[in-house]
């Protein structure tokens, strides 16, 4: 019988893009495909893959028959429910960042570790941070071939890693400084946002200004001079790749953008590398789109790649005053390979090894 899929938190910003996934698909290998979400929003009715579904409450009961049940939900939700819908049965696909350094969770990019997602004794595999999964697929192909060693990274990210609350912000502030002049004179975004009804202390962005600015705080401060983000960038990195030492620090910076996150990245490897090399690496990768002509202004950026599935890489070039180290640029969707692709790429996975 064909396995049934859920889908918690069917309702939020990155579920509504999974369901946008789902319904793109050629083919999928579901039964019954069943959307869960608080009790706030169930009756709620989605169409999904041309039938209307109503959306169920989360209770124990929705997992019921369920085989994967992907979860986008808060970390402390996830860390309730998930366990939850693996002791029915189900193989939970959580995109939470509760279970993301278990070591019983594999924390899986199917381009680059795939065959983790056998390995799961909890029943739950975690996708990771939208951030980190940005450049795995262009350093999981580059690492098979030239071992990396050392990765600093820069991050440029959009407003709606910090969910739908980011992107009407974001909006809110643009259209409340635009055509103003402003921007020459420090402090004048900030009065133009209060004069406006848009007080920084309920932006999600550190209470600074994202219009007209870029904000280098991603996530919460975790000490030391540390964001969450950053931590998340160094520590997931290492476990998808599999690299448990591998050298890594890196700067998250929010700007104002409304979707797709981009990194500049400076990698070591311990193997001589090209360009040449690389660029073939790249384009043998199906996911990832090489953009790298930058004589005839050909890079990726994150207002021309929105919306799309791939990786885009451009950008690349050998460091001058590195030994056997790239700099490249990436872009990718947050909310699609950054997110809900990746998960559902997973889910799809584990569909091909049920019995
Ligand atoms: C951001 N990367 O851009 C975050 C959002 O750990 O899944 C995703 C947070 C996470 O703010």
């Amino acid at each position: 019988m064909a396995p049934t899929l859920a889908l918690v938190g069917a309702t939020g910003a990155v579920g509504t893009v999974m369901i946008d996934i789902i319904n793109g698909r050629d083919s999928v290998p579901w039964g019954e495909i069943r959307l869960i979400a608080s009790a706030r929003s169930a009756g709620k009715k989605i169409t999904v893959r041309g039938e209307e579904l109503t959306v169920v409450e989360l209770t124990p009961e929705a997992f019921d028959g369920v085989d994967v049940a992907m979860f986008d939900v808060p970390d402390e939700v996830s860390a309730e429910w998930a366990p939850v819908a693996a002791a029915r049965g189900a193989v939970a696909v959580d995109n939470s960042g509760a279970f993301r350094l278990d070591d019983d969770v594999p924390l899986v990019v199917p381009e680059v570790n795939a065959d983790k997602v056998t390995e799961r004794p909890k029943g739950i595999i975690a996708n990771p941070n939208c951030t980190t999964l940005s450049m795995m697929a262009a350093l999981g192909a580059l690492h098979r071939e030239f071992q990396l060693t050392e990765l600093v990274v820069a991050s440029y990210q959009a407003a709606s890693g910090a969910g739908q609350g980011g992107i009407d912000r974001l909006h809110a502030e643009l259209e409340a400084v635009a055509g103003k002049g402003l921007g020459a004179k420090a402090g004048d975004v900030r009065a133009a946002l209060e004069a406006a009804g848009l007080p920084l202390a309920d932006t999600p962005f550190a209470g600074t200004p994202l219009a007209l600015n870029v904000v280098p705080s991603a996530g919460s401060y975790k000490g030391d001079g540390w964001f969450s983000e950053e931590l998340k960038v160094r520590n997931e990195s290492r476990k998808i790749l599999g690299i448990p030492e591998l050298k890594v620090s890196a700067t998250c910076v929010r700007v104002p953008v409304v979707t797709t996150h981009s990194l500049a990245v400076h990698a070591t490897f311990a193997r001589e590398v090209t360009v040449e090399a690389a660029h073939k690496v790249f384009e043998a990768q199906p996911s990832i789109v090489l953009m790298d002509d930058p004589e005839k202004g050909e890079f990726p950026s994150p207002a021309e790649v929105v919306g799309a599935d791939p990786t885009y890489v451009g950008r690349v070039r050998q460091a001058l005053d590195f030994p056997n180290t790239l700099d490249f640029f990436v872009c990718g969707d947050n909310l699609r390979k950054g997110a809900a692709l990746n998960t559902y790429e997973i889910a799809e996975q584990v569909a091909s090894t049920l019995g």
